[in-house]
């Protein structure tokens, strides 16, 4: 595919201006001593002022750790899957790409990143996030409020409503947890799809916001953040960012073009504690581990 077939109006998707918060991710993070003994001086400040500690916890909450990724595998991947959801699941992926027109849910072989099955979705319709749930395959679409839902073997089975934008989706074990390009991550029954609770995610004390894929690994969700290279990993219930990860450099810069081929898509494989990465249009799929630094 050319990459000029993307000029119009599915590149609004990915050319909205980064919102604010987009700062927070900054690899030189602020809170450096000088930061600390300021917001000392301000816990104190409040105190003295009969103020409640408890409002200044979050300015104090401590330094984020930051990790980048070593690269234990190295997979093919559709570089025309313009992906907006992937998951692991019994020994394959499953994955949704986007656009108007090129919309799709398909089964991957993971080693080969062969197209197992795939379906369509109707091109009025740019499909977003997916999971799977109680062998249930869960999607989204990006503006349409319309949900699908499918069986393993891709065949649709129901759709449901919800109301603004649709961006990631992963679930816990027991919500469906899904993004809107906002902060807010909303936490969804996932059987009436009935909103039980939303969660505002911070990073010392600021809003994140463009959170877009995302996925539930070792009790915290990982979600890219629209459009960097950064992942974010939130404690879901506080909502607080617990820790950064950078990928940039992950997809060699010649594999890399124009501004839409953004990291996207976040897998994990419980069973043998293999995370997997990728991103929109991009040639590979990563095995990754994570360094701290
Ligand atoms: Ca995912």
């Amino acid at each position: 595919m050319a990459r000029g077939a993307l000029s119009g109006d599915p590149l609004a998707h990915a050319l909205r201006p980064p919102r604010p918060g987009g700062a927070a991710l900054r690899p030189s993070h602020p809170a450096g001593p000088l930061t600390r003994v300021a917001l000392a001086a301000a816990l104190l400040a409040a105190l003295a002022a009969g103020g409640r500690a408890s409002t200044s916890v979050a300015l104090a909450q401590p330094d984020v750790p930051t990790y980048g990724v070593e690269i234990v595998g190295n997979r093919p991947h559709d570089p025309d899957a313009f992906t907006q959801g992937l998951v692991f699941h019994d020994g394959a992926l499953y994955e949704s790409t986007g656009l108007h027109g090129r919309s799709s849910v398909r089964r991957v072989d993971l080693e080969t990143g062969r197209v197992l099955s795939r379906r369509s979705v109707p091109r009025q319709y740019f499909a977003e996030g997916l999971t799977i749930f109680q062998g249930r395959v869960v999607q989204l679409t990006w503006q349409s409020q319309k949900g699908f839902v499918y069986d393993l073997g891709l065949r649709l089975t129901r759709e449901f409503a919800y109301t603004g934008e649709g961006w990631g989706l992963t679930h816990d074990g027991t919500s469906l947890i899904m993004s809107d390009g906002t902060s807010r991550l909303r936490f969804l029954d996932p059987a009436t799809f009935a909103v039980r609770r939303v969660l505002d995610v911070t990073d010392a004390g600021r809003p994140v916001e463009s959170l877009n894929e995302l996925e539930f690994v070792r009790g915290e969700v990982y979600a890219n953040v629209w459009p960097t290279d950064w992942i974010v990993r939130i404690d879901p219930v506080s909502g607080r960012v617990v820790g950064r990860v950078d990928l940039t450099g992950l997809l060699a810069p010649h594999e890399r073009h124009g501004t839409e081929d953004v990291a996207n898509g976040i897998a994990y494989d419980a069973s043998a504690d293999r995370l997997f990465l990728t991103g929109k249009l991009w040639p590979r799929l990563y095995e990754v581990r994570l360094r701290r630094r």
